[in-house]
Parts: structure tokens; C-alpha cells; sequence
């Protein structure tokens, strides 16, 4: 959203006015990655393979840095039958029969891959882009088919069958025409594709002018994903970067079983109500203090109380909270969603830019750019909204370029991961190098509820840093009258 009077009040009531467009962050990026791609960052045979699954050791799995993660496998793009070397979002799909894949993104189209229940990688295939090249390409599954859209011109939405992955024995490149479900064609590029499971929803976010839904949700109702239906369009707040849409059920009881979707409004967080598809309405507009570029965001809870939101140029333009560069999440109570409150942040140890985030059981799965994969345990905001009591129980740092300066806010190392497998296995996709799969060794759910029956704990779970103090640094002031709780009570 920009520019409306709504906004103009919520920014003024947060004392920032220095959110970007789109069109800056783009150009910001695009000059970035063309400036990697001179340092030859994207060249064929520029990473080795991985020889063996590495174990996170000392702090350190092979070349990368790491804490309670192993590196179970590893792919480069160029053995995932891309030209142009070079990922960005990547999800995941598991088989009626419980097989698990990938679907990851890169400019030139998207690789599958088959993660065995070892852990190793098999590279099943590929469906080129619709139309050209684009360093923007997002998917989401619904059912048995994934849904892609890019920022290249006239891409559209392609629908894919993924069963047709079941009984591959030779990689093989798709037909954009005779293997797709369908293909959409009610918008043309696309920056984001949020998917809602429960309603068989796809909301294409940063549509093109030409989709006439000024960068909003466009609705596409895909209950037959032969026959996708554009269903509706929330333009009222603008261009919508990312979103998550769920089926109400959390404390607000006016908006229980209506379908709501959080929308990361470059300045704003934008709460809709998309129940009714011909007439969405805007629920509450929200800014806050350090808004630059309002980025995406998860529930942090099943119980629907609280919201991780993530910036995307805090940390570069030094704004709020990120002033000092360090990867900060905002944390959003929504127990009242016409007046959603910012609670506090969270700073992440490294210095990074956030990307996407999602929520598993507490955890809090953050692909930072390039510090690489961070896991938060975020059980805390329960007890404790101001976040004092978030800390990272584990990561992978996948770009160890910039390790050496404890990271830097730059367009570098992981687009995005997929942290849903039953499995236990994390999809973590790098801009540079391919795809990992990398397995979380640290302190569960299951974990901690064995901390209620100490007899039952390993000796590893006692001994290691959890619990422990915070690993995270956390450098903003206290607020007076606040009392840091305890981390973790174990009895
Ligand atoms: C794939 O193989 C399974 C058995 O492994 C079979 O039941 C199924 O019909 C096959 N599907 C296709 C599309 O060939
Ligand atoms: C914004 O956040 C910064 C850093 O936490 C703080 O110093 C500043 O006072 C905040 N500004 C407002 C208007 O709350
Ligand atoms: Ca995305
Ligand atoms: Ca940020
Ligand atoms: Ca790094």
C-alpha cells in the first residue's frame, strides 16, 4: 500500500515515512545479483559437489557454518538441469504414499527432486519457464499440483500434476504446453502465489498493471486445478508483496470461520477479510516503527494470537529496531484484529537481510539471505509478547562469503525454505548454489515436553546449550517494568 490517508496516519502514528516501492527494491536487487554474476558467482562448475552428508561438528559442516543443523544432502543448480545457475523459492509436496519432493525455483523454471528417507537427493526433472528467464519464480502446493508464477512478462499461473513425478527413472524436462494441468492466463507476472489449502485458493500477489487488481490479491479458485477460475481481486490496499490466508481461529471471535489473509503491504500490515470473494474488505492497516519494506510474515501459533513479520530493507537502510544490521523480527499480537499491536522484535545473532520465514511447532524456520537457514523457538510470546524471550536453537549458514564480518545485509545466500516434511527434513534454497537438505538435531516440542519428566531426558538434551541462557543477542533496551521471564522452565 502506499500513499492513502490510512497510510499516511498509521505511518505518522509509527514516526516513519521511509518505506520503498517495488520498483527500488527490484532495481536494488537486479543490480546486486548483476554485480555477482561479473564476479562469476553464477558459473558453471563454480561449487563442488557434496561427497557425503556432513554432520554439523564443532560448529561447522564442511566449508559451512552451523549449530544443531546437519547437511544431509545437497544438489547444485547446475545438476538440476538449470542454465542459468541461479534458485529462489522452493516448497514442498508430500505423496499420497508419504514420498516427499521439492519443487525449486529458479530463473530459468523449476527443478523437482525426491528427498529418500535417508535424506539424499534425487533430481527427477524439470518444467521450463512459461515465457523468458526471471529471477522471480514462486510456487505453492495445493492437493497433488503446484502452482507457479513468475515475474517474467506473460507467465500466468502454470499447474502442474505432480504425480506425474511418481514413477520417473530418468530426469525429464516437462512440456510447458502438453504436461501442464493448466494454464492460467488471468494475469500475466506475478510476484508472489499464496495458497490456501482449505479453501482450494490460489492469491496471486504483485500482478502486473495488466491484471487490473493494482498488485492485490487476484483470486483464482482452483477446487479443479483443470479448470481455474479468477474469482475475485482485493485492490483496495495496493500492491500486496506476500500473504498468508487461513481459516479463522484465534482469539478475535467476531472473524471465527471467516477466511483471513494477512497481507505484507510494503509499509503496512494490511488484515483482510476474504470471505466473500466479489466484495474483500480491509480489516485494519497497521505500520510501525523501522517500516521500509513490509516483506512477508507467518502466524507464530496455532492458536492465532501471534504474527512474525519480516522487513526486507530495515537492516540495509538501518531503519527502527535494524539500525545496528541485525536480522530483526517483528512480533505482531493480533488478538484483536482491527487493532493488531507491535509487540516487540526479535534480533537475530548475525547480521542478514530476512527473506521468508515459516512457523512449524513453535519454531520459527528463517531463510536470512546470508546467514543462511535460523531457527527461532518462539514458544515463549505466550508468557512473554515483547519477545525478550525468543532465541535461536540452531542454524545453517549456507554463505560463508561473509562470515567473516558476522554476515552483512545483502541480497545474498537463501531465497526461502520448506520446513513441513513429517520427515524432519528442511528444504533450504540458495540464490548461488542449489538446494540442501539439511535435518534440525536440536530441541524439539517433543523435547521440551520431556522436561516435565526429567527421568526421560537424554543426557545430550541436559548437557547441550538448551536450556540455556539466549544465544541471541538482543541488544534493544529493556522496557522499565518489564522482567525478563526465564527462558524455559524445567523441573
Ligand atoms: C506409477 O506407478 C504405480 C505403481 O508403482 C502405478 O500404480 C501407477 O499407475 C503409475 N502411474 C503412472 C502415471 O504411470
Ligand atoms: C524506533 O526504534 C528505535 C530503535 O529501537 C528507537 O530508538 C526509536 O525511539 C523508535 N522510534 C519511535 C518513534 O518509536
Ligand atoms: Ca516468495
Ligand atoms: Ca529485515
Ligand atoms: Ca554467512
Amino acid at each position: 500500500m502506499k500513499f492513502t490517508p490510512a497510510v499516511f496516519a498509521a505511518v505518522a502514528l509509527s514516526g516513519q515515512a521511509t518505506a520503498e516501492t517495488m520498483a527500488v527494491l527490484k532495481q536494488r536487487k537486479l543490480e546486486a545479483w548483476s554485480r555477482q554474476a561479473e564476479a562469476g558467482v553464477f558459473d558453471l562448475n563454480r561449487y563442488a559437489a557434496l561427497a557425503a552428508t556432513t554432520p554439523c561438528v564443532n560448529g561447522q559442516a564442511g566449508e559451512y557454518k552451523c549449530s544443531g543443523v546437519d547437511l544431509i544432502s545437497f544438489l547444485r543448480h547446475q545438476d538440476l538441469g538449470s542454465s542459468t545457475r541461479r534458485g529462489n523459492d522452493v516448497w514442498g509436496w508430500t505423496s499420497p504414499a508419504g514420498r516427499e519432493f521439492g519443487a525449486v525455483g529458479q530463473t530459468d523454471g523449476t527443478a523437482f527432486v525426491e528427498i529418500l528417507k535417508d535424506g539424499s537427493l534425487v533430481y527427477l526433472g524439470r518444467l521450463p519457464t512459461q515465457t523468458s528467464s526471471s529471477s522471480w519464480r514462486d510456487m505453492k502446493v495445493i492437493g497433488d499440483h503446484v502452482y507457479i508464477g513468475s515475474e517474467a512478462s506473460n507467465h500466468g499461473l502454470q499447474i502442474f500434476d505432480l504425480k506425474k513425478l511418481l514413477n520417473i527413472t530418468t530426469p525429464r524436462t516437462f512440456s510447458t504446453s502438453t504436461d501442464l494441468t493448466a494454464h492460467f492466463k488471468g494475469f500475466g507476472n506475478s510476484h508472489n502465489i499464496v495458497a490456501h489449502t482449505e479453501t482450494n485458493m490460489i492469491y496471486a500477489v504483485g500482478t502486473g498493471s495488466g491484471a487490473g487488481c493494482r498488485g492485490g490479491l487476484f483470486m483464482v479458485d482452483v477446487s479443479n486445478p483443470a479448470s481455474p477460475k479468477s474469482s475475485g481481486c482485493l485492490s483496495a490496499g495496493g500492491y500486496v508483496h506476500d500473504a498468508q490466508c487461513v481459516t479463522y481461529r484465534g482469539p478475535d471471535s467476531r472473524y471465527t470461520g471467516k477466511e483471513i489473509c494477512f497481507n505484507f503491504n510494503e509499509d503496512t500490515l494490511d488484515i483482510t477479510d476474504v470471505t466473500s470473494k466479489g466484495s474483500p474488505t480491509t480489516i485494519s492497516t497497521t505500520g510501525y516503527n523501522g517500516s521500509s519494506y513490509t516483506h512477508q510474515g507467518w502466524l507464530a501459533d496455532d492458536e492465532m494470537r501471534f504474527l512474525l513479520l519480516d522487513d526486507e530493507l530495515d537492516e540495509q537502510n538501518k531503519q527502527g529496531p535494524a539500525a545496528n544490521q541485525h536480522t530483526t523480527t517483528y512480533i505482531v499480537d493480533i488478538a484483536d484484529l482491527k487493532k493488531p499491536i507491535f509487540a516487540g522484535t526479535y534480533q537475530s545473532p548475525a547480521i542478514s537481510i530476512d527473506h521468508n520465514q515459516y512457523v512449524k511447532d513453535g519454531l520459527s524456520y528463517q531463510a536470512n539471505y546470508g546467514s543462511g537457514l535460523r531457527i527461532v523457538d518462539v514458544r515463549s510470546l505466550k508468557t512473554n509478547p515483547t519477545g525478550r524471550g525468543l532465541r535461536e536453537v540452531g542454524y545453517f549458514d549456507c554463505y560463508p562469503e561473509d562470515d567473516v564480518t558476522n554476515g552483512a545485509a545483502e541480497f545474498t545466500g537463501t531465497w526461502s525454505n520448506y520446513p513441513f516434511f513429517k520427515s524432519g527434513y528442511i528444504l533450504l534454497n540458495s540464490i548461488e548454489r542449489g538446494i540442501f537438505v539439511l535435518k534440525y538435531t536440536g530441541p524439539t516440542l517433543q523435547g521440551v515436553a520431556k522436561c516435565l519428566k526429567p527421568q526421560f531426558l537424554f543426557a545430550r538434551e541436559l548437557t547441550d546449550e538448551y536450556p540455556g541462557p539466549p544465544k541471541a543477542h538482543n541488544p534493544i533496551p529493556q522496557e522499565q517494568g518489564r522482567q525478563r521471564l526465564p527462558p524455559l522452565q524445567m523441573q
